[in-house]
C-alpha cells in the first residue's frame, strides 16, 4: 500500500526542520514507508557504528527494534539521545534470554563444574544486560558475519562456549564453520528443570546452546526448500544463519543480511533466487533487481511483527515531537550495564577481520 500523502508531507517537513540535529537509521527489515526517510540503512551492527560516526547528531532516530537502539546508545556519545519510534518494537529472540535466567543457568554450570572453562558469547540480537553479562564473565558479542571468528576466539580462552540467545546461529556456526559435530552441542532450556541437561551432558558438550530462536527465520523448514526447488528449477536458495540447521544445510548459500544483499546485487541477470530472510527485505531486493527472479522462500508471508511496528504514523509523531523539543521514547542504558556491554562489544571489534 502507498503511504498516506499527508503523513509523507508531515514527515518530510519535520525531517527538514531537524536537519543535521537528527540522524535517521533504518534497519533492512523496516517497511518501505519508513525506509524512504532513512539517512542510512544497514543491519544492526552497521547501524550502531553509523550512529557513532555522527557525533554532531543530537538525536538518533532508530527505526529498528529495542536491542538495536540499546546498542546505538552504548556506542554513541553521552550528548546523543537515541529514540525508538515505538517502544513496543522488541525482538522475540532477544526476549528469550532474560538476565535472571542466564544467571541461573550460569549457576547451573558452576554446579556441574564447567562454568570456569566456559566462555559466554552472545549474538548482537540480545538485550544490553545480556551483553553486559558476557562482558563481566570474559565473553564477547558476535554478529552473524563474525560468529565464526568469535567462536574461534572463545575456544582460545576456554573449552566450552555458552551461546546466547539463538541456538540456530550457534549450532550452524559451530557445525558448518568450525567443524564440530551435532553431538558436541547441547541445548540449555530455561523452561525445563535443571535447564534440561545432566551434569554429564554439560561436561561432555563443547557448545552449550541457549534455547532461543528467531520467530521469522525459525519458521522456514526443509519442506520450504524442497517446495521452492520443485516450483523453480535451477533456483539458488539463499538463507540467513538464524534458520534451522536442516534449512541451512539444504540451502546453496548462507550468510548475514549484508551478505544476502550483496549476493543478490552481484548475481547474474536472469538467475533465480529464493531468499530465506525477512519479507520486507526480500520484497525490496526483488523490486531493486527486476532483471533477476527474487522470491521469498516460504509460500506464506512472514514479516517481523515487531520491526513492522515502526510505521509512518509513529515516525511522524517522533520527528514532530523532536521538532517541538520533546524527546519521546528515549532508550538509555544505565552506566554500569553500558560499561560491561561495551567491554563485550569491544572484544568483538578486536576480532581478526
Ligand atoms: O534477524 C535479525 O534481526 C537480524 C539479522 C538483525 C541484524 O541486523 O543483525
Ligand atoms: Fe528479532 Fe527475528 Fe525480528 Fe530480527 S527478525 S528483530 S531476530 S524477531
Amino acid at each position: 500500500a502507498a503511504s498516506d500523502p499527508d503523513l509523507v508531507e508531515r514527515a518530510r517537513r519535520a525531517r527538514a526542520a531537524l536537519g543535521d540535529r537528527a540522524f535517521v537509521l533504518g534497519h533492512h527489515y523496516q517497511r518501505d514507508e519508513v525506509i524512504q526517510f532513512a539517512d542510512v540503512t544497514g543491519d544492526s551492527f552497521k547501524l550502531a557504528r553509523d550512529a557513532a560516526a555522527r557525533p554532531e547528531a543530537e538525536f538518533i532516530v532508530f527505526c529498528g527494534v529495542h536491542f538495536m537502539a540499546e546498542s546505538a546508545d552504548i556506542l554513541t556519545g553521552d550528548h546523543q539521545q537515541v529514540v525508538l519510534p515505538d517502544l513496543a518494537a522488541g525482538c522475540s529472540m532477544a526476549d528469550m534470554a532474560r538476565l535472571l535466567q542466564v544467571e541461573d543457568a550460569w549457576a547451573r554450570l558452576e554446579e556441574a563444574g564447567v562454568a570456569a572453562s566456559t566462555v559466554p558469547i552472545t549474538y548482537m540480537n540480545s538485550s544490553a544486560d545480556i551483553k553486559a553479562f558476557c562482558g563481566r564473565n570474559g565473553g564477547a558479542v558476535c554478529t552473524s558475519s563474525n560468529a565464526k571468528q568469535a567462536l574461534e576466539w572463545a575456544f582460545e580462552h576456554g573449552e566450552k562456549v555458552l551461546f546466547l540467545p539463538d541456538q540456530h546461529l550457534g549450532r550452524n556456526t559451530a557445525v558448518l564453520q568450525l567443524g564440530l559435530s551435532l553431538d558436541d552441542c547441547v541445548v540449555i532450556d530455561p523452561h525445563k528443570p535443571g535447564f534440561g541437561v545432566t551434569d554429564e551432558e554439560l561436561r561432555a558438550a563443547t557448545m552449550l546452546l541457549w534455547k532461543g530462536h528467531c520467530s521469522v527465520h525459525g519458521r522456514f523448514t526443509a519442506e520450504s526448500v524442497a517446495d521452492v526447488r520443485a516450483r523453480i528449477p535451477g533456483v539458488n536458495v539463499l538463507v540467513h544463519p538464524e534458520c534451522q540447521h536442516e534449512v541451512v544445510t539444504g540451502a546453496d548459500y548462507v550468510g548475514s543480511t549484508e551478505y544476502i544483499i550483496k549476493a543478490i546485487a552481484e548475481a547474474p541477470a536472469g538467475s533465480a533466487w529464493a531468499v530465506g530472510t525477512e519479507l520486507n527485505l526480500v520484497k525490496r531486493l526483488a523490486a531493486e533487481h527486476p532483471d533477476k527472479t527474487v522470491v521469498f522462500l516460504e509460500k506464506t508471508v512472514c514479516f517481523c511483527a515487531t520491526m513492522n511496528r515502526i510505521d509512518l504514523p509513529h515516525l511522524v509523531w517522533t520527528l514532530e515531537s523532536l521538532v517541538e523539543g520533546r524527546v519521546v521514547n528515549r532508550i538509555e542504558v544505565d552506566a554500569d550495564t553500558a560499561h560491561w556491554a561495551r567491554v563485550a562489544l569491544d572484544r568483538m571489534l578486536a576480532l581478526p577481520g
